[in-house]
């Protein structure tokens, strides 16, 4: 028995960007051969640098290369890795109680968290949480309670969207490859509408919202749908924001029509774009808001967050699962709400769009392959075309992201076209580190 506590440090992580070996380095290589004979092909990684480490804004791989993180492992750690109140948090936790199950014995922390979801997703009214370890097991109980309660089949889904890779989550999702294609069958009773995509389609949002309620209307009917599902600024699909208007739109047609309007907030909630949800840019007061990704500061935890009478719809028993609301887990949230409180990360993110957008328009004043630049807060994205065209431009995205990574900058993509390159770093990152980036991608595309 040992009666230390050993904590590995990252105090020794700078926050700046050091590149000292080729990228992939020789340790990262090393591990990525053992990688190919354990792990199958379905699961890429988009730079195979393997981390060893992190902090603030900072990856360090086993090299000792250091990347300025502008994905934060796709919106997670938007707090900032390995948050000093967040380890301490989690250290305390894991001593005490690592496991109880919810369902079993309750826990203090479970409760916590859904009281601090009541209290920051849109609207006073009575809500209550229901917690799940992902993304994806929030769509599907959300799914699920918003059909106990209508009593009704239908899903109603947007193009572009992504909701996750489980079964049903993959039928609601829009892109087949890589997400669905052979992996079917997949569950009914999913029905895709158009969006609003101000840069593709030119509609003002109350056309593309009459579109979008005119065709599900027509290919299944009010009447038979449970829930209708957005993402308020799509994520995976290519960060597309909806033209004004689109999406209250919606919502009063939900509600006229007896629809549980679901916000799913998994990549835009949760600070992300200076409010606590995205919702809240468009005036909306969903009827369920989903959570994940950043709530817990990367450790696995989802919500569902809900009027309280949806939620008491569900009989007792009949929503669970072994480890949804981890103790650990939860005591990383409640650390998360203290610390966007404590630092003020709403106006932190507010304050990356306003060094980012100027200068991502900037650069798109340059290079005409830049066809689009969108965004709020700290979730921005812009996308790639041919000159004089708005057909996709993957071959540029593939160099860009390929130049920045190989200069100590990791960028994530996105799109369905596969053209987008959005901008998701942490609330964290210092102006001076969010501006070096710049820099880089700049480079990038003088690299072109
Ligand atoms: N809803 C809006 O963004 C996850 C997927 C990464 P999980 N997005 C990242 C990948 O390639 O698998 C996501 C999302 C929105 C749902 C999900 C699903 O969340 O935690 O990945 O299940």
């Amino acid at each position: 028995m040992t009666d230390t506590i050993v904590k590995p440090s990252t105090d020794s992580i700078t926050q700046e960007r050091r590149i000292v070996t080729a990228i992939p380095g020789p340790k990262s290589e090393a591990l990525h051969r053992r990688r190919l004979a354990a792990v199958p092909a379905g699961v890429n990684s988009a730079l195979p640098a393997y981390i060893e480490s992190a902090h603030g804004a900072i990856l360090r791989d086993v090299d000792g290369n250091q990347f300025i993180d502008m994905g934060a492992g796709i919106g997670v750690t938007t707090i900032g890795h390995t948050d000093d109140a967040v380890v301490a948090a989690v250290a305390e936790q894991v001593a005490k109680l690592t496991h109880a199950a919810f369902t079993i014995s309750p826990y203090e922390g479970y409760v916590r968290v859904a009281e601090l979801l009541a209290e920051h997703t849109p609207g006073t009214h009575a809500k209550k949480s229901v917690l799940q370890n992902s993304g994806a097991e929030a769509v599907e109980n959300g799914v699920k309670i918003a059909r106990k309660y209508t009593g009704r089949n239908g899903v109603a889904v947007l193009d572009h969207a992504y909701h996750g890779r489980t079964s049903l989550t993959m039928a609601m999702t829009f892109k087949a490859m890589p997400y669905a294609l052979g992996f079917g069958p997949f569950p009914g009773d999913v029905y895709r509408a158009p969006n609003s995509y101000p840069y593709r389609d030119g509609l003002s949002g109350a056309d593309a919202a009459k579109r979008t309620i005119a065709y599900l209307e027509k290919s299944v009917g009010a009447s038979d749908l449970a829930c209708l599902i957005v993402e308020p600024i799509q994520g995976e699909g290519g960060f597309q924001v909806p033209a004004e208007g689109f999406l209250p739109a919606l919502q009063a047609w939900c509600t006229a029509n007896g629809i549980v309007f679901i916000a799913d907030e998994i990549q835009s909630g949760m600070a992300r774009t200076g409010a606590y949800f995205a919702s809240e840019h468009f005036g909306l007061v969903p009827d369920m808001v989903l959570s994940a990704k950043g709530i817990a500061g990367g450790l696995p935890l989802s919500a569902i967050t809900a009027r309280a009478e949806i939620m008491d719809a569900s009989h007792p028993g009949g929503l669970g699962g072994t480890f949804g609301g981890n103790p650990v887990a939860c005591a990383a949230a409640i650390a998360v709400f203290e610390q966007i409180e404590s630092e003020g990360l709403l106006a932190k993110a507010a304050g990356i769009h306003s060094i980012l957008a100027p200068a991502l328009r900037d650069l798109q004043a340059k290079y005409d392959i830049i066809g689009d630049v969108r965004g709020i807060g700290a979730m921005n994205a812009i996308e790639l075309v041919l000159p004089g065209t708005q057909e996709p431009n993957t071959a540029a995205l593939a160099s860009i992201v390929a130049y920045a990574a190989q200069h100590g900058v990791l960028f994530l993509t996105a799109g369905t076209y596969g053209n987008v390159l959005r901008f998701l770093p942490s609330l964290a990152i210092s102006d001076e580190l969010l501006r070096e980036a710049i820099g880089v991608l700049g480079e990038a595309f003088a690299a072109l």
